[in-house]
């Protein structure tokens, strides 16, 4: 083997975000940049030598060359063994769960999620732990530590690796298994849910389901696990093939992206549940027949209707959200009599919770929930829940979102994100928004008394550590929330995310229209942050 030590300089840039490092594909089209973020990743860990790594990607553009040269710097970093995925692909879930299964020290995933891909568009790389779930701060933090004095790499100069032949073979001194992206996953899915009740409700034709795969990772798992095993109809999985720009669209399955999937959705006849999921597998959207369910609520009915499902049929130990969510799921942990728990927006934060078992069921309003079967969001497995769901209740998605209002009442949430806005407007409007939220206690806005209004800051409750920084929030005494922070996934100046949410329990106030419920609320965060005027933008780039 001739491992070679290859000479490089730093990039400034390598921060980093909420889930790994995101940029242009041009920018890691630069000679080392690649390759010195996974040298700095290498050597943020403790010993990689005679362990195990697991590699694949959502099959973007630069997937495949992206696997090859982590594979040959593993080799000459001493990894002992990889496992791939055939041809580069793991869906983010499906890695999680081989890390877990196989014992893995760690796993690199390739994956800019729902950003666009191709040429011209993201990439993105991030690096998982030996529990499966995305490296914790003080790990990222390493790694931007090294990438800014690294000064060599290593790098075995041998022949590319067959990525599309399941089996083992050598790279230099460390053995490279490929195995099938799904089925791992697929056996995980069958131990969790009930496949038998879910293949009769799948078999009876008044019932339809409809999934949109957005042209990315998840057709394959989709095609095998619900058509195949679960007797779906074929065509049941809509553009199912993954392409390498997912043709060309945005795979964040949410209202304006997910259109195909949505326009069928809200038409005549509709599907009685539809789904969709995005570029690397770990969001779902989940609608029934004319209806949309917020995936905070969708959280906060799958703890309430939990007990219906094998896997956690023996309860819960409790919920966890990620703070910008809408606080529906604590009114069912409430009922419950179980531990709730807030943490800042980003999967890492739901680890240790759920290795030390002080949750189950985690959600982020972001399209985002999973539970402690992995250490990732997994968009497949919320359908299966949901689809296990109405098997046991025999219900519609609105008859059963409906009746969950009307026991615990309803929280009106919708998220703003203006993209691409000027660095230094945003973070400006942040800066001076956090400086007037101490006066802002105790004064009326929107009708409602301010009750607390702060940047907010997490105490992880395993081990202390602290994230400040996490967001602005302002709080009322009826439960209405105004929040505003800043993406850490963008790729271009920066997005502002607003967030609103108000509660309602009036039984005859449970079915207006999102945005109007909102307005008042909507209004004044503009009023106070100053968005329009400092943004010169009239609406949103997104609602969802
Ligand atoms: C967004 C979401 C966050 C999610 C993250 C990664 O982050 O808001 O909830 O965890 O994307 O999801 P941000 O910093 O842009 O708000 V994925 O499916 O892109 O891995
Ligand atoms: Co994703």
């Amino acid at each position: 083997m001739t491992a070679l030590t290859v000479k490089t300089t730093p990039f400034n840039d390598q921060k980093p975000g909420t889930s790994g490092l995101r940029k242009k594909v041009t920018v890691f089209q630069q000679a080392h940049y690649l390759e010195n973020f996974v040298q700095s990743t290498f050597n943020a860990l403790d010993s990689v030598e005679g362990k195990t790594l697991v590699v694949g990607g959502d099959g973007r553009f630069y997937n495949e060359h992206a696997v090859q040269i982590i594979l040959k710097m593993a080799a000459a970093n001493g990894f002992s063994n990889a496992i791939v995925g055939q041809n580069g692909l793991l869906s983010t879930p499906a890695a999680s769960c081989i890390i877990r299964k196989y014992n893995a020290f760690g796993g690199i995933i390739l994956s800019a999620s729902h950003n666009p891909a191709g040429p011209t568009e993201d990439f993105g790389i991030k690096y998982n732990v030996s529990n499966g779930g995305p490296a914790p701060e003080h790990i990222t933090d390493a790694i931007f530590a090294n990438t800014q004095t690294i000064n060599r790499y290593q790098i075995i100069d041998e022949d590319d690796v067959d990525l599309s032949t399941i089996g083992s073979q050598e790279l230099g001194d460390m053995q490279v298994k490929i195995i099938d992206p799904v089925s791992d996953y697929a056996e995980l899915m069958a131990s969790l849910f009930d496949f038998e009740a879910i293949r009769a409700l799948l078999a009876d034709d008044s019932f339809t389901l409809r999934f949109d795969a957005m042209h990315a990772i998840t057709g394959p798992y989709g095609k095998e696990i619900l058509e195949k095993e679960l007797g779906a109809a074929s065509g049941t999985v809509i553009n199912g093939t993954p392409l390498t720009d997912f043709g060309g669209g945005h795979p964040d399955p949410n209202l304006t992206y997910a259109k195909e999937l949505v326009d069928e959705m809200f038409a005549d006849n509709a599907p009685t549940l539809g789904a969709a999921s995005d570029g690397d597998g770990d969001r779902n959207m989940i609608l029934g027949a004319n209806f949309f369910v917020t995936p905070s609520d969708s959280l906060a009915i799958m703890a309430a209707n939990a007990h219906l499902i094998p896997a956690y049929k023996g309860g819960l130990t409790g919920v966890a959200r990620s703070m910008p969510t809408s606080q529906a799921p604590d009114r069912v942990a409430e009922k419950l009599g179980i531990e709730c728990h807030e943490t800042p927006t980003g999967w890492k934060f739901f680890g240790n919770l759920l290795d030390a078992d002080r949750t189950t069921l985690c959600g982020e309003e972001s399209f985002g929930n999973g539970s402690n079967h992995i250490r990732e969001k997994d968009g497949l497995w919320a359908v299966l829940f949901w689809l296990n769901i109405l098997a046991e209740r025999k219900q519609s998605v609105a008859e059963i979102v409906n009746q969950h209002w009307l026991e615990y009442g309803r929280n009106y949430y919708t998220r703003h994100d203006y993209e691409a806005i000027p660095s230094d407007i945003a973070s400006q409007l942040m800066t001076d928004l956090e400086a007037k939220l101490p006066s802002l206690i105790g004064q009326t806005l929107a009708g409602r008394t301010v009750q607390y209004a702060d940047n907010f800051s997490y105490t992880d409750p395993v081990d202390n550590s602290v994230s400040s920084n996490q967001g602005l929030r302002i709080g009322f005494d009826d439960g209405a929330r105004i929040i505003l922070r800043l993406s850490g996934t963008g790729t271009e100046g920066a997005t502002l995310r607003l967030y609103i949410e108000s509660y309602e329990q009036d039984a005859d106030k449970l079915n207006q229209e999102t945005q109007t419920a909102l307005q008042d609320l909507i209004s004044a965060a503009d009023t106070l942050a100053e968005i329009t005027q400092r943004t010169g933008r009239a609406a949103p780039t997104v609602i969802t």
